[in-house]
């Protein structure tokens, strides 16, 4: 492409804590509801007993091997890193007075390693966990209180780290509640739409609270939402069609709405009464939700379809339940690639909030098989990379807001809906397989050379 991103274009890649880390007990911290999901964010709970063992106890090892990842990032030329804090290294059950200094001093030495190198953080306050206790104790965000416990976390480690760290995310794709309610939320499966929504409502007030101190607390720091952007199109131009796609995106950029504008959609009410939710918002709720965001930071895997009067095939059937388009393919987990859907994504957000972009995940999950050299050959992952950068930089050109781009997973990790290995997503190959059993070793794979080229010449080589 003969377009050049923006010079201040923040190019990295992204990662959770409970995805890399390892080290679930290490220096006082307390176990975590990822812990407990050892199938996957989309699996069975499983309650742990000692000497029980879930494939991100160990991860990546990052917790150990940082220096020599964030020397590889730096190599890659990344120019920002996406990772998060664990709670439960900081609160270890979430409603305590005072923080663990240990996990405080972790994460230290990790903004640390990366300033050296000039690589800037874009830090996930929380990623697909809390504090185990929270969940248990409290049953999640259903209970009002954990507002209180978020917000003294959110505090704790603004005040901490806000020299290094001038970029927040409040809660990872904070939709996903509407398909899985433990995964971010800790809110019991299976609980009905009443708890669902009230559970989420406090989410937004907390999120809010967060903005409201990271602006008090860090004038010079920007924060953003998150949001999985995995948009629905109609499947025929039937009017029908088109509506329903329409009230099927309102469900995830509802999140979105109420973070960027300050207040509950309008639409909201009739959905309300149609689900019978009656939602406890007090009016100090109300003053807190007019906090808003400073950018909007959302991952992009598919897109789907959807129709009233068509039969349309499910995709994924365990996760997101997308419907099949006639015109893509899927990766091997059924996921739809759709590099044009981000430029559609990008277009429609902007259009709505008028507020910087951040695309904070993107990427292809696949089976990589080493060749009889032992390197990893991935053409497939860069033609998924190069094809949808292209789209970010045709949005670029017009005239949408990007702040930067953060490919997911940019050294193998624990994939978040299955807890496999196999699934990977990084430039670089790390020797691990879904026992977790192997010699952790990193090996930059094809694609590391690619992004590598890419950062250099700003998108040109897209
Ligand atoms: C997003 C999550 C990530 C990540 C990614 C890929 O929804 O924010 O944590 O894992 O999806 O998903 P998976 O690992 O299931 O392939």
């Amino acid at each position: 492409m003969s377009f050049r991103f923006p010079n201040d274009f923040l190019w990295g890649g992204a990662t959770a804590a409970n995805q890399i880390e390892g080290a679930h007990t290490i220096d006082g911290k307390g176990l975590s509801t990822s812990d407990v999901q050892p199938f996957g964010s989309f699996g069975e709970l499983k309650s742990r007993k000692e000497g029980d063992f879930n494939i991100k106890d160990i991860a990546i090892d990052f917790y150990h091997r940082y220096p020599q990842d964030i020397a590889l990032f730096a190599e890659l030329g990344f120019t920002c890193f996406r990772l998060s804090i664990a709670w439960s290294r900081i609160f270890p059950k979430g409603d305590e007075q005072e923080p663990n200094e240990l996990g405080l001093a972790y994460y230290d030495k990790i903004f640390n390693e990366l300033e050296k190198y000039g690589i800037v953080p874009i830090v996930t306050l929380s990623h697909y966990e809390m504090p185990l206790y929270l969940a248990e104790q409290y049953q999640g965000w259903k209970s009002r209180e954990l507002i209180g416990f978020f917000e003294r976390y959110a505090r704790t480690v603004f005040a901490r780290y806000g020299n290094s760290v001038k970029h927040w995310l409040t809660f990872n794709e904070i939709n996903i509640s509407l398909h899985e309610p433990f995964t971010g939320a800790g809110i019991p499966r299976g609980s009905d739409a009443q708890s669902l929504y009230q559970g989420m409502h406090h989410q937004l007030v907390a999120s809010a609270k967060a903005v409201k101190a990271c602006h008090e607390l860090l004038p010079d720091a920007k924060i953003g939402n998150m949001m999985l952007g995995a948009i629905q199109y109609p499947y025929t131009c039937h009017p029908d069609d088109i509506f329903a796609a329409m009230q099927e995106n309102r469900d995830w950029l509802f999140f979105g709405d109420v973070q960027c504008r300050g207040y509950y959609p309008s639409y909201m009410a009739r959905k309300f009464k149609e689900l019978g939710v009656k939602l406890d918002i007090s009016e100090a709720d109300k003053e807190t939700l007019k906090e808003t965001v400073d950018f909007v930071s959302f991952s992009y895997y598919m897109t789907g379809c959807v129709s009233t009067h068509q039969e349309v095939e499910i995709l994924d059937k365990k996760a997101l339940k997308m419907g099949s388009n006639p015109y893509l393919k899927t990766t091997d987990w059924g996921w739809q690639i759709d590099p044009k859907g981000l430029r559609i994504v990008l277009n429609l957000l902007y259009d709505r909030y008028q507020k910087p972009l951040f695309i904070v995940e993107n990427g292809l999950g696949a089976v990589d098989k080493p060749n009889e050299k032992g390197e990893i050959e991935d053409d497939y992952r860069i033609a998924y990379l190069n094809d949808h950068l292209y789209q970010v930089g045709e949005a670029l050109q017009d005239g949408v807001e990007v702040m930067g781009y953060t490919c997911w997973g940019p050294i193998d990790l624990v994939s978040a809906s299955t807890a496999q290995m196999s699934k990977r997503y990084g430039l670089i190959y790390v020797d691990s397989d879904d026992q977790g059993k192997g010699s952790l070793v990193r090996k930059r794979k094809k694609s590391f050379y690619w992004y590598q080229d890419l950062i250099k010449s700003q998108g040109e080589n897209l």
